[in-house]
């Protein structure tokens, strides 16, 4: 029996994504749950999986093909009928209904088209990516939606003029007129982004040029909003783990992998929780500062696609060693294109360990709409002096990058220097849950 494997659900507001892969070919036997076709969207890679063993009639979608929630992007003849594959990621609860598959079509022929695709990339008008910073949904009509889908258009960024704020076809309109001078009302409130033309690299020499990666493309335009929207200040501090670091060598090979990181992560949550506006995001239209009551904290995770930051949920009620493993998991989903849009979604703080590479200590940039991140460095070996004498004590760097408009400098230093307190002190972190 025929069965269209559709795109599913990939995330909470994602309508669509751009395939990475293709795994299979027409005429492919395929086992039960062998990825067919590999979907990026935001930062995350899912695979499509075969839901049950068959043969693949129709491959309906090529590389770097932009496809929509519900697109069909092959057909499967399998023995048993099927119900559709899902994306092999974990989401969030949602209390949206889950797609169903459309019933199977009598003629091959009836499900042999792909569904309209959206112009190639490279048609498209360049976006300057700056955001209007929410991810509510946009009120927008199905013309509306039509039409920004054929632009390229991320309605998100579109001002709308209807009531309640509704998108019309006329706002993407005038929004694609601002794009062309150069000038999106976002980039004009947060001052000139447009970088000028560049000059021509090859008057002095050969180049190469290689399309950016989605990854690449998304750390760019987040980087360069939170750059443009948050004053930065980066407050160092030097932490003594010379005890620490004795005892998790102590600990080595009585449970789940101690880490420094693990540590941060512990101290960092305390630290969340005694100064709340570190936790907080600033809503400057509505005055509004936002204090959360939960404490979830991104890692910067180094993968061979790029930075990635999964969150660790309610790092407050976990212990160290719970938070070791679960760094160790997420990180190894990360690198294994096995996280999700919604994994990445939701952080409170932001923590980044260059430490396992090197460095002295370098200036992280907030993951807005986060208002602190915390990098580490590499602990070293430092000369100290204690009660009179130079004692060899190992120092770890800690850079604390804040949005100046929610934290006074006295405060980044206080904050950080509570972590720092915390991590030479490991034995505190035990009175907290
Ligand atoms: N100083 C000294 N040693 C450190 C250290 C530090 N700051 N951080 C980690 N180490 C040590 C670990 O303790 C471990 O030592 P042992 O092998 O002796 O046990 C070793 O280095 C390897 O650690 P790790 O990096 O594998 O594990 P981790 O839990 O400390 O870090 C993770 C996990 C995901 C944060 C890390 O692997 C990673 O990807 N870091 C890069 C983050 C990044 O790219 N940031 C830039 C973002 S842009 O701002």
């Amino acid at each position: 029996m025929a069965t269209e494997i559709k795109l599913q659900k990939l995330g909470e507001n994602l309508e669509g994504g751009k395939v990475l892969d293709v795994k299979v070919e027409a005429g492919a036997t395929v086992v039960q749950g062998q990825p067919l076709v590999e979907v990026e969207a935001e930062k995350a890679a899912v695979e499509v999986l075969a839901p049950e063993a068959g043969k693949v009639t129709q491959v309906l979608v090529q590389k770097d093909d932009q496809v929509t929630v519900g697109q069909t992007l092959c057909v499967l003849d399998g023995a048993n009928g099927a119900v559709p594959a899902q994306p092999q990621e974990k989401a969030e609860p949602t209390t949206e209904k889950p797609q169903t598959a459309s019933p199977p079509q009598p003629q091959p022929q009836a499900v042999s088209q792909p569904q309209s695709r959206l112009p190639a990339a490279s048609q498209r008008p360049v976006q300057p990516r700056a955001t209007t910073g929410t991810d509510k949904p946009v009120p927008a009509g199905p013309a509306t939606r039509r039409l920004a889908r054929e632009l390229g258009i991320d309605l998100q960024l579109v001002t709308g003029t209807a009531p309640a704020g509704r998108v019309t076809p006329e706002d993407v309109k005038a929004y694609v007129r601002q794009l062309a001078t150069g000038l999106t009302p976002v980039s004009a409130a947060a001052g000139p982004v447009a970088a000028p033309p560049l000059p021509d690299f090859e008057r002095w020499g050969g180049i190469e040029k290689k399309p950016l990666e989605q990854v690449r493309r998304k750390t760019a335009e987040h980087l360069s909003r939170a750059w443009n929207l948050i004053p930065h200040v980066t407050q160092h501090d030097l932490a003594d783990i010379t005890d620490l670091e004795a005892f998790r060598k102590s600990q080595e090979g009585n449970g789940p992998k101690l880490t420094v990181t693990g540590f941060a992560l512990k101290a960092a949550a305390i630290a969340l929780r005694e100064f709340p506006q570190f936790n907080s995001s600033i809503d400057l239209a509505k005055g509004q500062l936002i204090f959360k009551h939960y404490v979830h904290i991104g890692i910067a995770v180094d993968t061979d696609r790029g930075l990635l930051v999964p969150v660790i949920r309610d790092v407050d009620q976990k212990t160290v060693y719970g938070l070791a493993s679960e760094l160790t998991e997420i990180a190894q989903r990360a690198r294994d294109k096995q996280i999700s849009v919604d994994d990445m979604r939701g952080g409170c703080f932001t923590i980044s360990n260059l430490g396992g590479l090197g460095g002295v200590s370098f200036t992280p940039i907030v993951n807005w709409p986060e208002v602190a991140i915390l990098g580490l460095s590499r602990a070293r070996l430092q000369p100290v002096i204690q009660d009179g004498q130079v004692t060899p004590r190992l120092m770890l760097t800690l850079s604390l990058s804040y949005d100046h408009r929610v934290i006074d400098g006295a405060d980044g230093a206080r904050f950080c220097r509570r972590i720092a307190d915390l991590l030479e002190n490991p034995l505190k972190m035990l009175l907290h849950a």
